[in-house]
């Protein structure tokens, strides 16, 4: 049994615990549990059989046990007793974004219904606004997640950040074999996606057959198709498909580019290139009228054989590349070396496992001419209350940093992250912002208020002086929560009138802005800020997803305002 199986009994166990009423505490491990087994690069079954598994962080006698009883029974006993009691089909509606188990307990206890398709029939008939709690737009909300659903398939999507993980290990793994010749990610994970299905690697080798055994035989693999030389189809423990492509070098940069993609950036394309007569294919370039085929070592050749400039694979999305390329006018796009340093992150002050010494040391690590340290305002539960002793304390603590360590090279910057109120006022009075070098303004708590009332909070945290840049603007948590319902464009205007700079959180679950409004902002002039929001020095490296997004958004350096020095970063404020 695959480590993605093992994992889903457990978070089904978590669940139907959930919806029982069971403890927290007793959810909470059995998610943990899941979340650990679903990450294992090593098969938990065999582990557990072993008696191994308890070697596994969050993994004690219980639930070895339980694994053993499901590779056993197909079932964990625990979670058989508690199908009859409850319904086992409620787990389901707990997975609709928005739904959690309280809920669901709630209208199963109060209408009986236990299906998605029972949850639909009753949302479209205005069943469930009678019931506590819930009103019309949480079935609106019901109605548009099963729409979703419907169109997109159960297929589970993955964060960029754990494929990008896994993706180069395997890369590594098939690099140093000895047939190997080229091995490059494609598909989504190459274009720096927001989330991805699967792995694409494309490849060529001395011996193809020999590298798509080694795929097989890689430690994260679990199962896999037959291989051949043209490639193999597997999956890894955590139940992540891969697909491996191999061909002669000759054609690398077909296959590459097509496997690339996006598939809307590959239709354009063809569309082009029938235009001149032109027919494309992952094994090369052929007249349509004619014998002539183009077979590109590289992708540049590909793109130079239908009259374009090389479009970078995060621009590939089928939006105006492809004409940018023809005019020769693509962006220079911004790169993680142009960045000067990080402006959003926290530490021991508030949520952050750092202390203020150490994510300055990671920040000098990286090359970095400065640092903002952005810990939580007071009702964000940190702190003491608007009296600032802690903030202020903290400011004192950067100027002695910058005292006794601070150089042209490197100096930190005292900030906050300040909590935006349900009424768009800010946590702490003016003359405590005042004594601040940076203020990122975020919302943290009541996500749900009309978009009228949001935007207006949002817009008023935007104008106000003293707020530098509006922090992860939607709220999006990628593949968990919705973003709140936002005006963005509105949002966009006033802080390019407030003269406020707006972020691109690098955290892989967020991406806020995500590409699309991030070009929005910039072509309206607002300074676009590259952060990651690190809670640890380890996470300073999500720069890489922030200015991947940014790139994605077609951004140079210019319009990144963090690719300048402090000094000249601090004018445009
Ligand atoms: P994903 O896997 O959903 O995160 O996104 P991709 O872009 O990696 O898509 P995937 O894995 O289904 O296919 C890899 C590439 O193959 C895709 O980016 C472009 C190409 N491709 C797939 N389907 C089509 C298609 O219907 N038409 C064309 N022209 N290309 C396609
Ligand atoms: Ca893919
Ligand atoms: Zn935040």
């Amino acid at each position: 049994m695959h480590n993605a199986e093992i994992a889903a009994a457990f978070r089904e166990l978590g669940t139907l615990y959930e919806l029982d009423g069971a403890n927290r505490f007793r959810v909470l491990a059995y998610r943990d549990a899941a979340r650990t087994i679903a990450e294992s690069p090593v098969p938990v079954g065999e582990l557990a059989r072993a008696g191994r598994a308890t070697e596994l962080e969050g993994i004690g006698d219980t639930i070895q046990e339980k694994i053993v009883a499901l590779l056993d029974e197909g079932e964990i006993p625990a979670a058989r007793k508690l199908k009859q009691r409850l319904p086992a089909t409620l787990v389901e509606l707990t997975r609709l974004p928005g739904v959690g188990a309280k809920t669901v307990r709630r209208i199963y206890d109060e209408t009986g219904i236990a299906t998605l398709e029972g949850l639909r029939a009753a949302a479209a008939a205005g069943e469930l606004s009678g019931l506590r709690g819930l009103g019309p737009k949480f079935e609106q909300n019901v109605l548009a997640a099963l729409d979703r659903i419907e169109a997109e398939g159960d297929g589970e999507r993955r964060l960029l950040s754990d494929v990008r993980e896994i993706g180069a290990e395997l890369v590594a793994g098939l690099r140093s074999h000895a047939a190997a010749g080229e091995v490059i990610l494609a598909g989504s994970a190459r274009r720096w996606a927001d989330t991805c299905k699967d792995i694409d690697i494309v490849a060529t080798a001395s011996d193809p057959t020999a590298l798509a055994h080694a795929l097989i035989g890689h430690d994260l693999i679990g199962e896999a198709g037959n291989p051949s030389a043209n490639g193999v189809r597997a999956r890894t423990h955590n139940g992540i498909a891969v697909d491996l492509r191999i061909v002669p070098a000759a054609e690398l940069g077909n296959l590459l580019q097509h496997l690339t993609g996006s598939a809307a950036h590959n239709v354009k394309l063809r569309e082009r290139a029938q235009r001149m007569g032109l027919s494309v294919s992952e094994h090369g370039i052929a007249e349509i009228e004619g014998d002539a085929v183009t077979r590109c070592a590289d992708e540049a050749g590909v793109y130079a054989r239908l009259g374009l400039d090389y479009i970078e694979p995060e621009l590939r999305e089928g939006r105006d590349e492809i004409s940018l390329a023809e005019r020769g006018e693509l962006p220079e796009l911004v790169t993680v070396a142009d960045i000067r340093g990080d402006l959003h992150c926290h530490t021991t002050l508030s949520d952050g496992r750092n202390t203020l010494a150490e994510m300055a040391a990671a920040a000098r690590d990286r090359g970095y001419a400065y640092l903002a340290i952005t810990d939580h305002s007071a009702t964000h539960g940190f702190g003491d209350d608007v009296q600032a002793g802690d903030l202020l304390r903290r400011v004192d603590e950067v100027a002695a940093y910058n005292a006794e360590h601070g150089s042209r090279r490197f100096r930190l910057l005292a900030g906050s992250e300040v909590n935006i109120g349900a009424d768009g006022g800010l946590d702490y009075p003016d003359d405590v912002l005042e004594r601040l070098d940076w203020v990122i303004a975020s919302v943290h708590t009541s996500f749900r208020m009309s978009k009228r009332r949001m935007t207006d909070r949002i817009v008023a945290a935007v104008r106000h002086p003293l707020v530098s840049c509006l922090g992860h603007p939607t709220g999006r948590l990628l593949l968990r929560r919705e973003p709140y319902d936002l005006d963005v464009d509105a949002v966009i205007a006033a802080a390019a009138e407030a003269g406020t700079m707006i972020e691109i959180n690098g955290n892989p679950s967020r991406r806020d802005l995500g590409d699309r409004h991030a070009r929005l902002a910039a072509e309206a002039g607002v300074p676009i800020v590259c952060t990651t929001d690190a809670h640890r020095t380890r996470t300073l490296a999500n720069m890489d997803f922030a200015v991947a997004t940014a790139r994605r958004a077609g951004l140079s350096a210019k319009q990144v305002a963090n690719t300048r020095t402090w000094a000249q970063l601090r004018k445009l404020l």
